[in-house]
């Protein structure tokens, strides 16, 4: 290779190099600036599922994660509360909730709803954190999901 190219070569790696961290910088901050955070407060059995059993075994799916864990479900009683202080998801535009009741092998978990909230519209996450009330019901079993939208 000639003197002259492997200059080049040389000055044109050192350009990539300085410029690559300052456009790395730019991207997590301007995604930071458009997402919000849904942290979930309560969740409360409003109406069982399984009327007749006095007690639901429920877990919640709040986009990507999963209350109280993965593969794990809470006990509800009629009427009972639980405080919900594990889960914390960032999202932007809307985030998906799934409620379901936990039944044992062979039959399936009962997929009790699926809800969305999203960013809101005058009020928004990033101005000013707000609460929600989310009601999930297959017609049988109701809940009441408490949570605050704020920013990221
Ligand atoms: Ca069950
Ligand atoms: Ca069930
Ligand atoms: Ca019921």
């Amino acid at each position: 290779m000639p003197k002259a190219s492997r200059t080049l070569r040389a000055v044109l790696t050192t350009i990539l190099i300085v410029i690559a961290p300052a456009s790395l910088a730019i991207t997590p901050a301007s995604a930071a600036a458009d997402a919000c955070r849904f942290v979930p407060d309560s969740l409360t059995a409003v109406d069982l599922q399984e009327d007749a059993e006095e007690q639901d075994e429920v877990f919640l799916k709040v986009g990507g994660d999963w209350w109280p864990s993965y593969l794990t479900s809470a006990t509800f009683a009629l009427g009972q509360t639980r405080g919900i202080g594990t889960v914390s998801e960032e999202f932007t535009d809307r985030i998906r909730l799934e409620l379901w009741e936990d039944d044992t092998w062979p039959n399936g978990n009962d997929l009790i709803d699926v809800r969305y909230v999203s960013e809101g519209g005058a009020v928004s996450c990033r101005n000013q954190p707000f609460s929600v009330s989310v009601g999930f019901t297959d017609g049988d079993a109701h809940y009441l999901l408490r949570a605050v939208v704020g920013p990221a």
